[in-house]
């Protein structure tokens, strides 16, 4: 199951002095002059040194693309605009490779998986390109007295604050770099201080695209310092996270300084139900990879797998086995399919996960120990599966975010929902069943943002996904996402 192969690899970043921000398109250090390190989470190497971003160093960047916004940005048309992210698509497309080796690197995922993301950012690059020229208002009737003419016109809500989580950045960008250049705004990113680097090498070729100075910039920095003057800043309209559901709960109380508009994605304890009539050559790697992807860093990740009591043990036993058939290691090696977590602060918190579970009694069914020997530097778990679990306990109500499943038995459609909505969250959740009826019935009563049928944690970029509850608010992808970017001005034109 273990692998280690870890190739020698060179890029510019690894090398010479610290990066620093990315700040009206160049590249500047921070005015504290402090800088932090980035590690690989696969062998506790380091990789660089990265500006350590302050208030001042957000103010320069707010101020950067405060003056893009009204500046050279402005007169861009929506053909400009669309243009522009055309040219993004074509250097994502030559430069794929050194950007999924970037993030691999950053932030462990293995390149079986960052690459699979090259049609996803492909397709993110010409929906968002479409979208730049899809943006109409609309004229509205109206019964006033005399001669009137009444619209809406959509303008850009202007500088968006985008702050990026670690455990797919390469993506998790786009839902913010997407929609601000196909409408207009200009943006201050603030990426995980775990994993910068294919930020900052995205933006960087936007701004070889053709990108007009300071429309995007980019502090690297820590949460509580870089992170929380963005959210606090005056002059940020909008703010789109994503990360945990305590840090939402900060960036809400930040953002009243001036009301900012928000986009939130937060945690996941996401219900995935497995009918007794589901194909189970589909149903068991499907669901054992709805947890396990990306080490279970994955918000969605259908972390309670609820199983109908006459299939659970054979349901375990396969998962048990298609567990085994994964290979876990550094995420260079092209036969790797699941790398470490990103550190030792969520090595400890998804061993201490464990532990309770088994405290409370939860059945170890396979799993459960970090990975030593060879791979005793990264911060590698074994897929981990626990069966006999209730929905009341710890492991199954709060989010774990690692390799860790928990089977809970149900009896029919009506136990399984009522358990699946028994949680704060409501963010992903999949049913597999052969009848169509049930899978209406589950698609209609799962309580969440997203339900997929008979699949796990597909995601298209034309429709999005988001959550309800505790998992937030605002959609990621989809028409109704662009629209996050425009406020709608109503103008009434008296014609006499
Ligand atoms: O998250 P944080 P952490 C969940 C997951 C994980 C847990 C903790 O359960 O185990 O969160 O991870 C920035 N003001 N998710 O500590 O702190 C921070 O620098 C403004 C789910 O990494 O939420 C980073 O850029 N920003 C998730 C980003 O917020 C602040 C993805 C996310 O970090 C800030 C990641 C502050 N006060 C973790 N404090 C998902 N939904 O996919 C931190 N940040």
């Amino acid at each position: 199951m273990n692998t280690h192969a870890s190739p020698p690899v060179s890029h510019p970043y690894l090398t010479g002095a610290a990066k620093g921000h990315l700040i009206d398109g160049r590249m500047v250090p921070s005015r504290s002059r402090r800088t932090f390190a980035t590690f690989n989470p696969a062998t506790g190497e380091k990789l660089a040194d990265l500006a350590e971003g302050s208030a001042e160093d957000v103010e320069h960047a707010v101020r950067s693309a405060r003056q893009a916004f009204e500046g050279p940005w402005k007169s861009f048309t929506p053909y400009q605009r669309q243009a522009l992210l055309v040219r993004v698509h074509d250097l994502i497309d030559r430069h794929f490779d050194e950007l999924a080796l970037l993030e691999t690197l950053d932030m462990g995922a293995p390149l079986s998986r960052t690459k699979a993301f090259r049609s996803f950012l492909l397709q993110a690059a010409l929906y968002y390109a479409s979208q730049a020229v899809n943006t109409a208002g609309e004229t509205l009737p109206n019964s006033l007295p005399g001669n009137f003419t009444t619209m809406s016109i959509k303008a850009p809500v202007g500088v968006i604050g985008g702050i990026i989580p670690w455990n797919g950045p390469l993506i998790s960008q786009w839902w913010i770099l997407g929609g601000a250049l196909a409408t207009g705004c200009t943006v201050v990113l603030k990426p995980a201080e775990d994993a910068s680097l294919s930020v900052l090498r995205m933006v960087e070729l936007l701004y070889e695209a053709g990108l007009p100075e300071g429309v995007v910039n980019v502090v690297t920095g820590y949460g509580a310092e870089a992170g929380d003057a963005l959210a606090r800043h005056p002059d940020v309209d909008r703010i789109a996270f994503t990360g945990s559901t305590e840090t939402g709960r900060k960036i809400i109380e930040a953002s009243t300084v001036n009301i900012k508009r928000l986009q939130l994605e937060l945690g996941g304890k996401s219900p995935d139900v497995v009918f007794a009539d589901a194909d189970l050559d589909v149903a068991v790697p499907g669901a054992a990879m709805a947890v396990f992807n990306n080490s279970g860093q994955v918000c969605y990740a259908g972390s309670r797998l609820f199983v109908q009591r006459g299939i659970q043990a054979e349901f375990v036993e396969r998962l048990a086995a298609f567990g085994k058939t994964l290979r876990v290691g550094n995420g260079l090696d092209p036969t790797v399919n699941l790398g470490p977590l990103i550190s030792q602060k969520q090595l400890d918190r998804v061993l201490g996960y464990i532990d309770v579970a088994t405290q409370e009694g939860a059945s170890l069914a396979a799993g459960g120990n970090r990975l030593q020997g060879d791979l005793a530097n990264g911060y590698f778990i074994e897929p981990t599966i626990f069966s006999g679990v209730g929905n009341g306990m710890r492991i199954a109500r709060e989010e774990v975010f690692g390799p860790v499943v928990s089977v809970i038995p149900f009896d029919d459609a009506e136990d399984a929902l009522r358990m699946a909505n028994d949680t704060i969250y409501g963010l992903g959740g999949a049913v597999w069943t052969r009848d169509v009826s049930t899978a209406l019935r589950m698609a209609n009563g799962i309580k969440s943002g997203t339900v997929w049928v008979n699949c796990y944690g597909v995601v298209d970029p034309s429709v999005g996904f988001g959550g309800i509850r505790m998992s937030g608010y605002g959609n990621k992808g989809g028409p109704h996402h662009v629209d996050a970017f425009l406020y709608q001005k109503n103008v009434y034109i008296n014609q006499g």
